[in-house]
């Protein structure tokens, strides 16, 4: 193909041992599409990974960001059975959710497609029939687990039983309860989840990938070629290495997925993750045959030597990324090397792991509905928190100080200050640069640094920190303006009052620029209030961006400060989250020791009818009850009052022992004891009889 001017723009990326890159075909890990995206998510790949690519386009390279849902795998037909409903329902309503995610946090694709689609099938189905046909796979036969009922293998997340070292309930490759990983056959009565039947072990022939036999070259790309690594993504690599790899399969007897295209092996799909890599390439297919001119061929984008590829994941996807898709792009053979992958650790949330299962997160959708217009905030609070280097934890108290005590009360408010003061001062005209002083040399210089500072952080990946630069420009501002307090020279020196401002003006400007690749919107905007285009990450500390006579727009607030009652709703939500999970794993007490008739007929237990109830003084936990017990009445005291209003209980029947010795409690006597059910997370609720019975009418 004859290739135009602007594939061939010359460049200026990272050069390695002189290599010269011409593109970069970056990549984002593709989210199982079997529910929602959350801050987990966006902080650990797609927030970093769009940063990169906007700095990356802002600095005229040439650049693809490719992504898209993972459609195929366990996951999804796990949701599918949960709900009722078929894998393809659930990845149309997952991917069409994720999508819009994305798009609407500013998460800025080139292209973002399915594994579902027809390209994708026809090129994964023809890589494997490649390695296949060029020997490069080796056929087992291993036994697996086979559920007779339905006629079907089951993998590992499809089994459950007990955990031969707790005795818990668990699941075939993992038991929730003492965390051990398992295999499945060391389950103790080994059953499936779909069906509940028996498993029995068959013997399945699958097609596997001889990772062993490529040790020596990884050693030798990873562990000599690529020392620059995140220690995270090094150290993984290391011990994986240090451990003898294994032959892994690359097809599962399983009937959601690309069906393995040899003849005889109906039933088996190709394995998830040997499927999911190839989408980012299939995706690149599907957007350059879709505009060829600006795109050029897929191969370009993979297999050119000049060309730089770069996948952002978590750190669960490493071995996946560094080594399981080298091993099948080396066995194909045309294919370049990742340059490199900036895996991020975990996020957590408000300090518990985040979790789909538990509902443990805060997703995308929901967040928009809280926070309308507010994609920044959290784009900005997630890179300023972001799990680099070792797993960090989202608070929405944080959420909260960052987005009052940083993007408002820092950069929102020089911003502000800056463009009021125009307003008040020139109408919103730019004012004319005159005579600098030392400190205004000073404050130029140091904004001036900013650039290359904020370039050798993207360019090593350091988002926290290339933000953090950003703000700091903020803060010169602000600092600025604070000691050269034009508020007041103007009544002494109009003059010099236009330089302070065209200065804080050309700041300002600076800003718009410097947050581009962070906060996208907010940058938008501001120009929108500056009334001009994107002023291009070349001119970043330049001083001369806004001309004297330019005419601003109306200044609004680029930030709002968010009150505490937004922030309690959110605890408030995730307290009711986490009352739902204890109530659903909540697992009744064992049995006691066993008691004769005789014991229990010892207990003399009545029912009784309640003539008052009030709340005793002094103490926030006992109610004070006259009862009505058949014979003379008695008083009972109850550690119930933060469970009923004394109330609701007038007129109520309880049961009560009515043979335990009187008690004095808070300087009052209570004769007997009313019974209560101790609910999961503590809380009381009296037994009463469920038809009305006489007063002192006996239990038993
Ligand atoms: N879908 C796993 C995950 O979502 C998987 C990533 C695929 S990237 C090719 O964590
Ligand atoms: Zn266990």
């Amino acid at each position: 193909m004859k290739e135009n001017n602007q594939l061939n723009g010359d460049c200026a990326l990272p050069q390695k041992e002189g290599k010269r890159w011409a593109r970069t075909t970056v990549t984002s890990a593709l989210p199982y599409a079997n529910g929602g995206v959350h801050i987990g998510h966006l902080a650990g790949v797609y927030v970093p990974a769009d940063i990169y690519v906007r700095y990356l386009r802002l600095k005229g390279e040439d650049v693809m960001f490719v992504g898209g849902s993972d459609e195929h795998g366990v996951p999804v037909t796990q949701r599918a059975r949960k709900e009722g409903i078929t894998p393809q329902q659930v990845v149309d309503r997952y991917h069409k959710m994720i999508k819009d995610s994305f798009e609407e946090f500013g998460i800025s694709f080139d292209v973002y497609s399915r594994t579902t689609s027809k390209t994708h099938h026809q090129f994964a189905s023809d890589f494997f029939r490649k390695l296949y046909d060029d020997g490069k796979l080796i056929e087992k036969t291993t036994k697996q687990f086979y559920d007779e009922q339905t006629g079907t293998f089951k993998t590992d997340r499809d089994i459950v039983g007990e955990c031969p070292h707790c005795h818990a309930e668990a699941n075939g490759d993992q038991c929730e309860k003492c965390g051990r990983d398992l295999d499945p056959t060391e389950l103790i009565n080994p059953r499936s989840k779909e069906s509940g039947a028996q498993l029995v072990l068959k013997d399945t022939t699958n097609w596997f990938l001889p990772l062993n036999e490529y040790e020596g070259w990884l050693k030798q790309w990873i562990l000599e070629g690529h020392k620059e690594w995140r220690s995270n993504v090094y150290g993984q690599c290391k011990s994986w290495l240090d451990m003898e790899l294994q032959p892994r399969a690359m097809t599962r007897d399983l009937d959601w997925g690309i069906p393995v295209p040899v003849e005889g092996a109906e039933g088996k799909v190709l394995y998830v993750w040997f499927d999911a890599p190839i989408g980012y390439i299939s995706n690149t297919k599907e957007l350059c045959e879709s505009n060829p001119e600006r795109w050029g061929t897929w191969q370009r984008w993979w297999q050119q030597d000049d060309t730089r590829l770069v996948h952002f994941i978590g750190k669960d996807n490493i071995v996946f990324h560094c080594i399981i898709f080298p091993v099948m792009m080396k066995a194909h053979g045309d294919y370049i090397m990742p340059d490199n992958v900036p895996a991020n650790e975990f996020l957590n949330l408000e300090g518990d792991k985040i979790s789909t299962s538990r509902n443990w997160a805060v997703w995308l959708h929901e967040y928009l509905v809280d926070f309308p217009g507010k994609q920044d905030v959290l784009r900005y609070a997630l890179t300023a928190s972001a799990p680099e280097t070792k797993d960090n934890d989202f608070t929405w108290a944080e959420f909260q100080a960052r987005n009052n005590n940083e993007l408002v009360a820092i950069y929102g408010n020089f911003v502000n200050r800056a463009l009021q003061l125009t307003q008040k001062y020139y109408e919103g005209v730019v004012p004319a640069c005159g005579e600098l002083t030392d400190y205004d040399r000073e404050t130029i210089a140091e904004f001036k640094d900013v650039k290359a500072k904020v370039e050798s952080l993207l360019d090593n990946f350091r988002f926290r920190d290339a933000q953090k630069e950003a703000m700091n420009l903020a803060r010169i501002g602000n600092k600025y303006l604070a000691d050269s307090e034009p508020w007041k020279v103007i009544k002494t020196d109009p003059e010099r009052v236009k330089t302070i401002i065209n200065i804080s003006l050309q700041l300002t400007a600076n800003l718009a620029i410097a947050f581009e690749p962070f906060l996208p919107f907010s940058s938008k905007k501001l120009y929108g209030m500056l009334n001009v285009e994107p002023l291009g990450w070349e001119n970043l500390g330049s001083t001369e961006l806004l001309k004297a006579g330019h005419q601003l727009a109306k200044p609004e607030l680029l930030f709002e400060k968010i009150e505490d009652d937004a922030i309690k709703a959110q605890m408030d939500r995730l307290e009711r989250i986490k009352k739902e999970n204890e109530a659903a794993n909540y697992k009744a007490e064992p049995v006691k020791k066993e008691v004769t008739f005789d014991d229990f007929e010892k207990l003399d237990i009545r029912v009784g009818t309640i003539l008052s109830c009030e709340k005793v003084k002094k103490s926030n936990k006992l109610l004070k009850f006259e009862i009505a017990d058949g014979l003379e009445n008695r008083t009972i005291l109850s550690g119930i009052a933060q469970y009923y209003n004394p109330e609701e209980l007038v007129g109520k029947q309880v049961c009560f022992i009515a043979n335990f010795p009187t008690r004095k409690m808070m300087g009052l006597e209570s004769q007997g004891m009313i019974l209560s059910a101790v609910n999961f997370d503590g809380s009381l609720s009296v037994i009463t009889p469920q038809r009305e019975v006489k007063p002192g009418s006996q239990v038993g």
